[in-house]
């Protein structure tokens, strides 16, 4: 059973001035939340602020009116008590709100929410909290003169706020002091529209053992690890006695053109945070072979392909509206669902992912993707892929070419 109270506050994010902001159990930010799988979850969400809003498990497996969608707000003064069960592999979920999500994710409304599991605990991972696992929520933020938050929106950039300012766990200019060899990072992008490229300031490699879904099957080398906005990874970094090594984000590869990328933060590289090692570190466990087996639907089981067309503020031509259902998915199938940016903006890119569930409701189709604006593609021989098309009402047999097969099931995004 959780408690969290939605409070107004105010917080010292700068040195030498304070912030009205707003946070959980406190002025700015909320309590880390840990489960275990098989728990069952209360939490009780109070809304003492003053506008409607709501609190959502980005990540987490569980029943719709558990999940804190935007249909679900806590009027001011009112409260609201989810229940769900736990039942996914570890991971490093978040929570944050829902309605007017960047306005109150600005101000200061998000936590952690790590998933455990008997699998991914017997591994010799660093895992003390706050010693050698330590989870970092990273935000960017602008302020006024006065040290208040800056609402102005950009003229010029199509994708949010960018702030000048970075937060890292609500701390500006951010050091930790580490006295073991190996250290644990659970990194989230909890900014509003700001895409981070994360490595170190002197290159070093370090191992990524997880991302949203929770960990690898293995971990994987490399000195860089790109971010979008609620994205999470978890890295581990060896380091040296005595010495500091420094997180920091480059000029992430946002796939724009040099205009547009130049507003949207292309060219910006922050440092997020100093590691200090002690001048003699306690010895850590070597990373395993391997982490956890794969788990989350098969392609091969996938009865159904929905495509989607991502646009700058559409998703297949149409944009959000709350009174209106696009795609209904039934609980427990498996799919194939097929992203694809624009060709404009880049032409190469599209990614496939397997999730769960079954049938579709042709009379809320928005308009047929038009063929000629994609490749050809394979379904295979056995399988019923379906098309977005209006008129159709049953499967049909179409080509497409799909590659990975990975998680969730009633999650929503966002
Ligand atoms: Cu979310």
């Amino acid at each position: 059973m959780f408690d969290l109270d939605l409070q107004q506050g105010r917080a010292e994010l700068l040195p030498g001035t304070t912030t009205e902001t707003w946070g959980i159990n406190g002025p700015h930010l909320g309590p880390t939340l840990r489960a275990e799988r098989g728990d069952e979850v209360t939490v009780n969400v109070d809304n003492a602020l003053p506008q409607a809003t709501t609190i959502h498990w980005h990540g987490m497996h569980l029943p719709a009116d558990a999940d804190g969608g935007p249909h679900q707000m806590i009027e001011p003064g009112d409260s609201w008590s989810p229940s769900w069960t736990i039942d996914q592999p570890a991971a490093s979920l978040w929570y944050h709100p829902q309605g007017e999500t960047a306005d109150h994710l600005y101000r200061g409304l998000a936590g952690m929410f790590l998933l455990d599991a008997q699998e991914a605990s017997a591994l010799p991972l660093p895992s003390e909290y706050g010693v050698d696992d330590i989870p970092l929520i990273i935000q960017d933020e602008r302020f006024d003169d006065d040290g208040r938050l800056d609402f102005s929106q950009s003229m010029i950039s199509t994708i949010g706020r960018l702030g000048d300012e970075i937060l890292v766990n609500g701390t500006y200019d951010p050091y930790v002091e580490v006295a073991d060899r190996l250290v644990r990072l659970r990194l989230l992008n909890a900014s509003t529209a700001r895409i981070y490229d994360i490595g170190f300031a002197d290159g070093r490699e370090f191992d990524l053992i997880g991302t949203d879904g929770g960990l690898l099957e293995a971990a994987e080398r490399t000195s860089r690890v790109q971010l979008s906005v609620g994205e999470r990874a978890e890295i581990v970094v060896e380091l040296e006695a005595g010495e500091q090594a420094v997180l920091r984000s480059f000029e992430p590869d946002l796939g724009t053109n040099a205009f547009e990328g130049r507003f949207a933060g292309a060219e910006d590289s922050f440092d997020l945070l100093a590691l200090r090692a002690a001048d003699e570190l306690g010895d850590s466990p070597d990373l395993p072979a391997t982490l956890v087996a794969k788990e989350g639907p098969q392609e091969s089981e996938a009865s159904w392909l929905r495509r989607f067309e991502l646009g700058n503020r559409d998703i297949n031509g149409v944009q959000m509206d709350m009174a209106r259902i696009d795609e209904v998915v039934g609980v427990g199938a498996t799919e194939v669902w097929e992203g694809r940016t624009p060709p404009a903006r880049r032409t190469t890119s599209t990614s496939t992912t397997c999730a769960s569930g079954s049938s579709t409701t042709p009379e809320s189709r928005p308009r047929p993707i038009s063929p000629g604006s994609r490749t050809p593609s394979t379904c295979p021989p056995g399988r019923w892929c379906a098309s977005r098309s209006p008129s159709r009402t049953t499967p049909t047999r179409q080509s497409r070419t799909c590659s990975t097969a990975t998680s969730s099931s009633t999650r929503t995004a966002g």
